[in-house]
């Protein structure tokens, strides 16, 4: 078995996402410690500092040929990733999310044949849960499931929800998130002043604002609450809130809401807020849930997907939908600064304890360690329904 640094491809998207952030926050932690990265993505990924020792970053160029009616990134990623494994000789890929990345992974390992480097996927959520299910996808997703060499998933609900849809024979494995928080840049008291806050409870919600966030719940939370004078929902958006501007007169609540497009940094921000509000119908995990956490701060949020495997008995969930239940969490939550404290360290010794990278890498390099040593087999699966 190889016993010194490993080199190792990663590829992964580049955006505001949980995926991209964690394998960014992986790659990163993996170069501290000795191991060769290689990142491929179509931009440099957000939270990427470069430059760093034992970090690279190769742009993949999206094509847009004249001849295609429509551009391609699969294809050049695979080259791409083809490329520089065969000049670096990789001993591994790391790719986060089926599609398109385990994919041109494969379509890569066919073009070096023996010599290939071995395939890790990580499901993220998504490319399971939503692509699995469409026909268009499904197949080939399978194939990369069979063709990774390991399969591994953010939590046990992912897992088990990737079993059922794709019938797996052999277990994947599960390796959570985890958080490693960066030095804010400013104070707290001086984000709150940019925010134009004095005293108020700052609720913070980071995320894509994708459908399955359901912003509309998070809105009708911060208008159900009694104390809605005294409190602000601070949202740092991933995406474009702008359809959900009219919701904000229609409930009345367009003083008690503060939008501010998603940066790379959010320590500053996490650091400033009084407690979290998550109102997803869906996560595999929820990692600015985990983030929250590690700030010290209370998280409201409803009982669906990995949520409780993150959160733990650290803060009460909530049954899916219920504005009225979150809403009146988050009153206790402000009237009561003893409770908010008390469920804040909870939060903060959760996450510490069972989600720090010390806590987690260890599990990705003795999985590498076992792949790169041919110990993990690919992944079977019964044939496909039809
Ligand atoms: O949910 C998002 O907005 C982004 C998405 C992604 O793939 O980048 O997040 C997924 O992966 C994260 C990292 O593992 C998880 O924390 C999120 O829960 C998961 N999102 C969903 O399952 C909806």
């Amino acid at each position: 078995m190889k016993s010194g640094p490993l080199k190792i491809g990663i590829a992964c998207f580049p955006l505001i996402g949980g995926s991209g952030i964690l394998a960014t926050a992986l790659g990163s932690e993996l170069a501290r410690r000795g191991h060769e990265v290689y990142f491929f993505s179509y931009a440099q990924p957000v939270r990427l500092d470069l430059p760093q020792d034992n970090l690279h970053f190769h742009r993949v160029d999206v094509a847009h040929n004249p001849l295609f009616p429509s551009p391609d990134y699969t294809l050049p990623l695979a080259v791409k990733m083809a490329e520089v494994a065969r000049s670096q000789q990789l001993d591994l890929f790391h790719v986060h999310y089926a599609v398109p990345h385990a994919l041109a992974a494969c379509l890569a390992s066919q073009m070096l044949g023996p010599s290939a480097p071995r395939l890790v996927t990580t499901l993220h959520g998504t490319d399971t849960t939503l692509l699995g299910q469409d026909p268009d996808y499904r197949t080939a997703i399978e194939h990369a499931l069979v063709h990774s060499d390991a399969v591994t998933a953010v939590s046990e609900s992912l897992r088990n929800q990737t079993q059922e849809i794709f019938r797996l024979k052999r277990p994947i494995e599960v390796i959570r998130n985890f958080f490693t928080p960066n030095k804010p840049k400013r104070s707290r008291a001086e984000v709150r002043r940019d925010l134009g806050l004095t005293n108020e409870f700052l609720v913070l919600h980071m995320s894509s604002l994708r459908p399955v966030k359901r912003i509309d719940l998070l809105l009708r939370t911060i208008a159900e609450s009694k104390n809605r004078e005294r409190l602000r929902l601070f949202i740092l958006a991933g995406g474009p809130f702008e359809p959900y501007e009219p919701l904000l007169d229609e409930l009345g609540i367009r003083d008690s809401v503060i939008v501010r497009q998603n940066t790379a940094v959010v320590d500053e921000y996490l650091q400033a807020a009084d407690a979290g509000l998550y109102t997803s119908e869906y996560e595999s995990f929820g990692l600015s849930i985990l983030e929250t956490m590690f700030y010290r701060k209370p998280v409201v949020a409803f009982r669906v997907g990995g949520i409780p495997e993150v959160i733990g008995d650290a803060c009460p969930l909530y049954p899916f939908g219920d504005a009225t239940a979150a809403a009146a969490a988050l009153d206790e939550l402000l009237e009561s600064p003893d409770l908010a404290r008390e469920l804040g360290e909870r939060s903060r010794v959760r996450a510490v304890e069972n989600f720090s990278a010390d806590h987690i890498l260890p599990k990705y390099e003795a999985l590498y360690r076992r792949v790169a040593a041919g110990k993990v087999h690919r992944a079977g699966i019964e044939p496909a329904t039809q």
